[in-house]
């Protein structure tokens, strides 16, 4: 498949494109980038669900049940799990599968695992990439789900135009999410495993939560939903409470927008950034600087000066010339 015909593939909704296209992004090579140049002019129109808890919280489940719920009002779906295991494991990858099996036979659905590791130039961003991919290929609602449990899955979910924080009874959840930051995240809380004791509980806790918070007049506040994915309980409601939000903050929805493409140009800048500093530094320098710094030769403010200077030595300056 050739670079147009492969864009041209993604344009309309071919399934083998998608996913050769996805594969492209995630090894990171220039033909991923360059397809992501072609696209883009064709995004910008699928709305982003992010979805985040920790590790074993039902988020798969209740992204199956919310593809049902969004399939059955006539929306198609692209789903993101990006997974917490190793990529030479794959077990999780197959849980999702089988967790999201319904779906196989359906065109209006494309699901795809990412690995959470490997992602040189950050996971935030190959995600948001794939992203793209699925809103150029037309799918609705582009749902994205993350383990929230470390920087990088909550920038993925930051990003996103509505973050879906999934907590469950009698985990201590709460302290947990407040620790990796994706309280203030929360668009919606949702309590799954709703069948489970303290569900009640942990709603209670959230709530007081958020009463700690002050919310200014028409300011959007996080509702706190429950659900039982498993059985399908409060998946509609869910639905309806992310088309609440989205008809509240299409003005906040533009400054997200334009937020994530900041996050994005900050994150492709530097990306860059250290590809230069890596092909301007002589072989092994990099290394050789981590390990004086392991062994308290130098500081890390002193190494980064000393890298500075030796790559401007290198990269000629145009205003000097
Ligand atoms: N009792 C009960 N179990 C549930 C519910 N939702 C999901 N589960 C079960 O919880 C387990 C984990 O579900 P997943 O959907 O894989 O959870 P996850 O958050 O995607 O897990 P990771 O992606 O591995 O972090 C499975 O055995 C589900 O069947 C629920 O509402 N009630
Ligand atoms: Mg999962």
């Amino acid at each position: 498949m050739n670079d147009r015909s492969l864009s041209d593939g993604v344009l309309a909704g071919d399934p083998r494109a998608i996913a050769r296209a996805i594969s492209l992004i995630e090894d990171e090579t220039p033909a991923g980038a360059a397809l992501v140049g072609r696209i883009f002019p064709r995004t910008g129109r699928a709305y982003l669900v992010g979805i985040t808890g920790p590790p074993g919280a039902g988020k798969s489940t209740l992204v199956d049940r919310l593809t049902a719920e969004i399939r059955r009002g006539g929306l198609t779906v692209g789903v993101i799990a990006v997974d917490p295991t190793s990529p030479f494991t794959g077990g999780a990858v197959l849980g999702d599968r089988v967790r999201m099996s319904a779906h196989f036979n359906d065109p209006g659905v494309f699901i795809r695992s990412m690995a959470t590791r490997g992602h040189l130039g950050g996971l935030a961003r190959a995600t948001s990439d794939v992203a793209l991919v699925l809103d150029a290929a037309g799918k609705d609602v582009v749902v994205i789900e993350t383990v929230g449990v470390g920087q990088d899955e909550v920038d993925v979910v930051r990003t996103a135009d509505i973050s879906v924080v999934v907590l469950v009874p009698g985990t201590g959840d709460e302290v947990q999410a407040l620790k990796a930051g994706i309280m203030e995240i929360a668009d919606i809380f949702v309590v799954n495993k709703a069948d489970r004791e303290g569900a009640d509980r942990l709603l209670q806790s959230v709530a007081a939560n958020l009463a700690l918070q002050t919310f200014g007049r028409g300011e959007w506040r996080p509702p706190i939903l429950k659900t039982e994915a498993t059985a399908s309980a409060g998946v509609s409601e869910l639905w309806a409470s992310i088309g609440a939000f989205r008809e509240h903050g299409q003005a906040a929805r533009a400054s997200r927008q334009r937020a994530r493409q900041e996050y994005r140009l900050r994150e492709l800048l530097s990306h860059q950034f250290l590809r230069r500093v890596d092909e301007a530094l002589p072989a092994g320098e990099f290394e050789r600087t981590v390990n004086r710094i392991a062994s308290r030769e130098i500081d890390p403010y002193t190494a980064v000066a000393e890298i500075m200077t030796t790559i401007e030595s290198r990269i000629p300056n145009p205003e000097s010339r």
